[in-house]
Formats: C-alpha cells, structure tokens, sequence
C-alpha cells in the first residue's frame, strides 16, 4: 500500500536522464566501517536504489575507483582534508561530493554511526526531490539532544488518544512480535532524526506494571529493533510499582525499602537492555499515584529512581502535567492553567542532574491555541524538555487536516525574556541558555497499526515535520512541508503547490471555527471530538470559558483574576495583563470581555465569532477543493482515503460553525451583521 511507505516511498524514477544521474554515483557504495547501525544504512540504501533506478547497487568495504558512495565516520576519515567533520556534534554529519582522479564519491561521514544514518535518509531525500549530486556540500547537527516520541499504548491494544487504529506494539496484554512493523516504524523515526522512544502509556495500568518483570525479554527485543535505528528506548513507569507488584506495601521515595526495591529493579532492566533509557513518569496526575500520598514532593520522588537509574547512565524523566482534577469550578481562586508553575518553580535547583523535567508546551492540555507555559526558563537550575502532541486530540483527531509544525515553530520561537530579550523557548530546551546537562524535545506519537500509520495520510506530515523541526527548529514551515510532499507524493508541481498549500493554512482554519480566541475546550467531554460548547464549563477538570450574557473569557490577570499572568517574566506578564497589548488569538485565555469588546482587528468579539466561523467552513470546503484538483496526479488510494477526510472535516466544520455561533447568539443576543447566524 502507497500509504504504509509514508515519505520512504522510492519511486522508481520515471526519467531516464534522471536515472542516469542518480546511478552515476549510486550504483556502488562502499562502507568503511561496519556496524549494525551502519548496516542498517547500506540496507536503506540499497532498498531505495534498487527500487528508483531499478538494479541493486553493489557493495564493498574497500574502496574503488569508480564513482560511488562512501560510509565512514571520524575514525576513518583524514580530518584535514575534511576538517568541517570537527564542527559537527556527536550526531553531526557530513554529505560531500568528493571529485578525484582515482575515484569520486559521494562521501556520507559521521562523528558516529548514528551520523551515517542520519546522512542516509538526507540524501535519499535529495534523491527524491531530483537534487543534483554533482556538488553535494552539506554540514549537519542536531540542535537538540533528547528527540523523543512518546508512544501512548497499552497493553490490550488500545493506544490512548489514538486516531491510527491499535498498537503497532501489543494486544491481548501482550505484546504481538511484529518486529517488521517495529522496523518500518524505527525507519520511519530515524529518517528524520529522532533518538529516543518510550513504548508504553504514561498512564501505567496493571499489566504495563509487569513491563519492567516478566515481559523484560520483550522490551529487550524491541529495544533491540530501534538501537539498529539509532534510537534509545525508554518505559514508561508506575510510580506505585513495588505495592502494584506486590513486593512492598508502600512507594514511599523516602523509604530505605523502596529505594533498594528501585535499585534492584533497574539492574534487572539493565541486565535485559544495556543501554536503556530510563523511566518517563506521570505521577500525581489524573489519579495516577505518586509521592504526594508520602507527604513527599516532586522533587523526592523523581530523585529516588534517578539514584537508581545513575549508576547505568539511565535518566528519569518527570512529567509537570500536574494538577487537580477534581477541582471545584465556582473556586475562581483555583486556575489550572497555573499548576504546573506552582508546583514546579519551587523546587528548583532540587532535582538530580539525571532528572529532567518534561513541560507541555502550554499550561493546559494541548489546545488549538494556547499560551507558552510559563515555567520554560523559569527554572534556571533543572534539566527541562518541551512535550508537544503530535497526536491530534485536540485538534481534529487526524480526522480534519491540521499541519501543527507552525504551531510548534511558534512556541520554540517564544521569547520567555528568562534572560532578557532573545531567550527564545528553543535556546532553552536545546540547553544552550542554562547549559543544563540534559535537554530535548519529547511528543505524543499519531500512529496506529492503521496501512498508513496515521490514518488521516497528510497527518503523516505531523510526523515528519516533527523530527525535522526538532534536528533544527531554524527550517521554515514551508522547508518542511516542501520535503514531506516530495519525499510522499512525487514531484508533480502542482501537488506540491496545492498540498503545500492545504497544509501551511490548516491550522489557522481548524482554529477559526473551533474555540475563539484561546479560550479552548469547547469539545465534548471526555473524547474530544466535535463541538461541546458547555461540556466542560461545569465540571471538575479546571477548563472554563466562562461565557456569560454579557461577555466570555477566563480573567487570569493579577489585577482581577487568577494572577496566572504572574508566572512570566516581566515583559510578557506585562504584555499578556493588558488589554492593550495582549494579542487578540490569546484575548480570552487571559481576559474575560464584554461581546462588544473591540479587538485590534477593528471587529467586536461577538462578530469576530461568527466571521471566523462561517469563513473557516469556507475555508474548509476550499482544502478539499484543492485536493479534488489533484485527482489525476495521485493514487487512487490515497486520493480517496484524504477526500473521505475531508468530506468529513467539511461535515463537523459546519457542526463546530452552528452550535458555537447559535450559541453565542443567544447569550448575547447580539445579531450577525451580515445577519448569517440561526437563532
Ligand atoms: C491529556 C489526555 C490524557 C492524557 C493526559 C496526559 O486527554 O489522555 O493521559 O493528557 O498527558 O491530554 O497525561
């Protein structure tokens, strides 16, 4: 099926000109060093030429004196001649069209193995996207160092906020052994450059419990599968895991007997997988247990397991997805939005350095739009990484089109002023700005074992965008979507201009007939999907709009409301408590307003609505236009799969259009200028 190759389709070339040119220098490739790793790039390799010019090129490990490709890394290379290769970092690499009289080559050299691959998949990309060969010069590093995906799966099959059918991984609470998948998936992340993965949901039910016991050969063998990639693998723990076992009758991070439990246990993990990871923990969230039930705090319990985890490199990473989900909504003087803050910002300075702290990129939960959470750069003195969703639960569920890249590239470029102007989101998480020990970039995956991994086929693009944007957080949008569509899709201009197209606008639109203006939610309870405009507004879960007849809004400012806006450095506290300055797609997560209230747009709230409504249904029936366009150009598959889609999306746009409009119709009952709303 086209939609299981994803953006490692290598087609074959249709040109012959253009197969001339890529088997003058692809038809041998020679490999001076040889690892599993290295391997897996000479396996890579050959797939894709074999399958673009149709023959299998050769391989050697000594090198000839026709043109060919070149494997190395620092060790077998003469720095002089190659002197940039000391610029790159660990996973750095080198592409060099290298001319000589006895033989030219095009050179793919990493600091590393890890380089090699990486190189890899870049230039097969060149490939792909009909680059010339001829003058290849091509320094490269990754920005970041953690470039995590986090998998939600559990056991029985089920993947939590998954939109691409079951696990790839397990069923039945067990696991499936499909390790042909599992490598497909690891080619997947590796083509773009992500290193690390944990394979199981931060909500440890019982059987996951039993991942770091009986199912240890299992982890080791899928570990296994992604070291060949380059990637680390992590688990995902249960903080009451000695009392769950049923060793101990406590969790307490304080106590001796859980401290020895711990230290046993991680052994064992070790003895099972040499190079694991380390634990990523969800604890005193949503029910899930943690030192809170001790008196302990964050900063104890985290501790505890990093001790454990320290003498074998391992590292704990600590969600600061924290607060009460049980909260009262008539307390005004509770705000969810401030929780991670408060409960975090205190301890800095307290967490060990194999601790790092793993922050959402907004305070509250993944929204269309929210705010940067305030505590990146807050916390001079602890390890942090950003946690972006690349499934799309709030966000149309790879259901409706929703390319996020712009959304994350928004927030990397935030300027927190930790530092003073510049201390951008991204200089943070990368560990420049602290120079913190440990520093990343971690996300919630969007696949399933649907054919085509995501089930929406330009949800693919999330995927991809993400592991480019967090090598290098500097590519354009229009860099990435440009890649994502050749390396999928072919280079027929015109898909690439309309899906170019269709993704750089899908965000803006699903935003403007959804919740306006930053206030969020507005979906239905509990699985997130389509217009509730009061499904949340009076329950526990601390996610208010708090429309009125008179006006709507959540007043988070130290003048008159929750004092969220207090969290940020000066220059945005400022910038965000005052109307005047405070940016019209954030208005309502910051202010509560009257419908009148005019934005800098020169339009009242209330008309705001109901304009950016039935224009994004416009908008909406405007994407599957330009889909339709591309009928010819592409196969049947995935041209029908992505309508079905669309056709869709088009039908719940309209559902998000009527309920929010009629609804604030009524409160306010102020009419539609253009007099469209039905009362
Ligand atoms: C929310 C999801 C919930 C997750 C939680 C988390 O609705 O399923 O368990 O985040 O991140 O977005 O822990």
């Amino acid at each position: 099926a086209e939609g299981y190759k994803a953006w490692l389709k290598y087609d074959l070339v249709t040109s012959q000109e253009n197969i001339r040119e890529i088997s003058r220098w692809c038809s041998r490739i020679v490999h001076l060093v040889d690892t599993r790793i290295v391997q897996a790039a000479k396996e890579e390799l050959t797939r894709a030429i074999s399958i673009m010019i149709g023959e299998e090129p050769q391989i050697a490990s000594e090198t000839v004196t026709s043109n060919h490709i070149r494997l190395a890394t620092s060790e077998q290379l003469n720095v002089d001649e190659f002197p940039e290769i000391r610029k790159i970092n660990e996973e750095g690499y080198l592409i060099k069209t290298v001319k000589h009289e006895e033989g030219s080559y095009i050179l793919l050299a990493g600091k590393s193995d890890k380089g090699v691959l990486y190189a890899t998949f870049h230039l097969l990309r060149l490939i792909q996207a009909e680059h010339s060969l001829d003058n290849l010069d091509i320094v490269e590093s990754p920005r970041n160092q953690i470039r995590m995906i986090n998998q939600w799966d559990n056991m029985d099959g089920s993947v939590e906020r998954g939109y691409a059918g079951e696990s790839i991984f397990y069923k039945d609470d067990d696991f499936i052994r499909d390790y042909d998948r599992i490598k497909d998936y690891a080619r997947l992340l590796s083509s773009v450059g992500i290193n690390a993965i944990s394979i199981n949901n931060v909500n440890v039910h019982a059987v996951e419990t039993s991942l770091i016991t009986t199912f240890l050969p299992d982890v080791a063998k899928v570990a296994d599968v992604f070291r060949t990639y380059g990637i680390t693998t992590y688990l995902s723990a249960n903080y009451a895991s000695p009392m769950e076992l049923g060793d101990l009758t406590t969790a307490d991070p304080l106590d001796e007997g859980v401290k020895a439990w711990w230290k046993d246990k991680v052994k064992e993990v070790y003895s099972y997988i040499s190079d694991f990871g380390g634990f990523v923990v969800k604890a005193d969230s949503e029910h899930r247990p943690g030192p809170f039930t001790y008196g302990r705090n964050h900063a104890d319990g985290s501790n505890m397991l990093a001790e454990a985890l320290e003498p074998f490199g391992g590292i704990v990473i600590w969600r600061c997805f924290v607060y009460n989900c049980m909260q009262d909504w008539r307390d005004r003087s509770t705000d969810r939005a401030r929780a991670a803050y408060d409960h975090f910002k205190p301890l800095d300075g307290q967490f060990h350095n194999n601790v790092i702290l793993q922050i959402k990129n907004g305070p509250m939960d993944f929204q269309v739009r929210e705010p940067v959470s305030p505590l990146f750069g807050a916390m001079r003195d602890t390890n942090q990484m950003i946690e972006f969703q690349v499934a799309q639960e709030y966000t149309g569920q790879q259901r409706h089109v929703c390319f996020l890249i712009p959304q994350w590239k928004e927030i990397l470029d935030f300027d927190t002023y930790a530092k003073g102007q510049g201390s951008t989101v991204k200089s943070i998480v990368d560990g420049s700005m602290y120079e913190s020990k440990l520093s990343g970039i971690a996300a919630v995956s969007n696949i399933g074992n649907d054919t085509n991994w995501c089930g929406h086929q330009l949800a693919q693009a999330n995927l991809f965008g993400y592991g480019r944007l967090i090598w290098d957080p500097n590519l354009s949008n229009e860099d990435i979507v440009d890649e994502w569509a050749r390396a999928t899709f072919g280079n027929n201009s015109a898909v690439i201009e309309n899906i170019s197209a269709m993704l750089l606008s899908s965000w803006q639109i699903y935003e403007s007939y959804t919740a306006p203006l930053g206030v969020g939610w507005m979906v239905n309870p509990n699985h997130h999907y389509g217009p509730n405009v009061d499904g949340y507004e009076y329950s526990v879960w601390g996610t208010y709009h708090f429309a009125d007849w008179q006006g709507i809004g959540v007043d988070r400012t130290v003048t008159s409301g929750t004092g969220y806006t207090s969290q940020y450095f000066e220059e945005n506290m400022k910038y965000y408590e005052s109307l005047k300055t405070c940016p019209d797609e954030l208005l309502l997560f910051f202010h509560h307003v009257p419908y009148t209230h005019l934005l800098k747009s020169g339009e009242t709230v209330i008309q705001h609505i109901y304009n950016t409504h039935f224009e994004g249904v416009d908008q909406a029936i405007a994407l599957k236009e330009k889909w339709e366009a591309l009928q010819q150009a592409i196969d049947e598959e995935r041209f029908h799969s992505v309508n079905e889609r669309l056709e869709e999306q088009i039908e719940n746009a309209k559902e998000w259009r009527d309920m929010i409009n009629t609804y604030f119709y009524r409160k306010s009952g102020i009419k539609d200028k253009e007099n469209r709303v039905i009362y």
